[in-house]
């Protein structure tokens, strides 16, 4: 018996086949449970003699079926870990990293030049009121710099932000002096787009105020963040101006070396000046107390895209919004 089982075994190509192979010996109804049935029926001294002779068969088939059993599950393993091989040393399956839009990463810029001098970066709203927007600016509505300033109104009478400014309103509304903010963000005008101007843009705003503030402050405030910009040959140049909400008024240019070009020139980047006192006027109105009758300060706020434009030599400002990744990737990398 032992010679056919191990022939059968051999053959078993499967752990399934073996099974089968298995029960057939060794199951209830197997051939060796049959034989160990006999011993019954036979006188002790033969009973014996039989059952030592099965039980050997019964150990010698156990052990042939546990070195197949091995044997099979050894071969499979082998077969599956070959047909599941990963070739480590294949080139990796590419993906396209992501990255910020180059107006975010001036914005970030920008805000880490001022945090270095102590401002606190805030957030404004978009959607602004009428009063916010324009008359607590000293723009009353009959005012010629409101067709300057023309933009989205909405059915409530209130506007999509013209400009940032209406952030140094409503953050002396709510905090003390003295104290230092820039203010990035959007806003919105009437615009006929074309190279140079967009109906949606960036600006970054800032308002010192604080005793003893002086047009010197300004002017080195800009000059530091120039500098921070363009590199520590950067200048900063004023010209006189008109803002309702400033006086004096400026505008102010930054001379700028192109380092891939040696190009120097003066760009125009926004307008600055001392809070005007109408301005403190109607923060005290607002307020009902007059924390800000004389108080002293100054703003400034320029155009984000107009400084990139320069900057990375980017001809159009649509090409900004227009998603294309051919402008968009260009930026990915290192700035300067
Ligand atoms: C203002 O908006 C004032 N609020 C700036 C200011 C703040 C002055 C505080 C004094 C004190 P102006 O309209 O000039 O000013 O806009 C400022 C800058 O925004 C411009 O110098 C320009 O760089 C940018 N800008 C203006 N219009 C557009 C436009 N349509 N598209 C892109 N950039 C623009």
């Amino acid at each position: 018996m032992v010679n056919e089982a191990k022939i059968e075994i051999d053959a078993s190509s499967s752990l399934n086949e073996l099974q089968e192979v298995k029960v057939k010996y060794l199951g209830k109804k197997g051939l060796l449970t049959a034989e160990l049935k006999t011993l019954g029926s036979l006188e002790p001294e033969a009973r014996k003699a039989k059952g030592a002779a099965v039980n050997m068969v019964k150990n010698e088939l156990e052990m042939m079926f546990e070195a197949r059993e091995t044997a099979l599950k050894d071969a499979e393993l082998a077969r599956k870990l070959s047909s599941e091989a990963l070739d480590v040393s294949l080139p990796g399956i590419p993906f396209q990293a992501g990255g910020f839009h180059l107006i975010t990463r001036i914005i970030d810029d920008l805000s880490d030049i001022y945090r270095g001098m102590g401002y606190a970066v805030v957030q404004g709203q978009e959607v602004e009121d009428e009063l916010h927007n324009f008359d607590a600016l000293n723009i009353p509505g009959y005012h010629p710099a409101r067709d300057q300033w023309d933009t989205f109104w909405l059915k409530d009478n209130r506007v999509l932000r013209t400009h940032t400014s209406p952030m140094q309103i409503r953050f002396m509304e709510a905090h003390e002096a003295p104290f230092k903010i820039v203010v990035p963000g959007k806003v919105f005008r009437f615009e006929q787009t074309d190279a140079t101007h967009e109906a949606m843009f960036h600006q970054l705003e800032g308002l010192v105020v604080g005793e003893g503030i002086t047009l010197a402050d300004q002017k080195g405030t800009l000059a530091e963040m120039a500098k921070g910009l363009f590199g520590s040959r950067a200048k900063v140049r004023f010209q006189p101006s008109y803002y309702p909400f400033t006086e004096p008024s400026a505008d102010f240019a930054v001379y700028w070396e192109n380092p891939r070009t040696g190009a120097a020139k003066w760009l125009e980047l926004g307008g600055c000046g001392m809070v005007h006192p109408r301005v403190f006027e109607a923060v005290c109105k607002l307020r009902n107390d007059d924390k800000y009758a004389h108080a002293r300060g100054f703003a400034f706020g320029l155009g984000i895209e107009r400084l990139a434009m320069i900057k990375y030599g980017i001809p159009d400002i649509r090409y900004f919004f227009q998603n294309d990744l051919r402008v968009l990737r260009q930026f990915r990398g290192n700035l300067d």
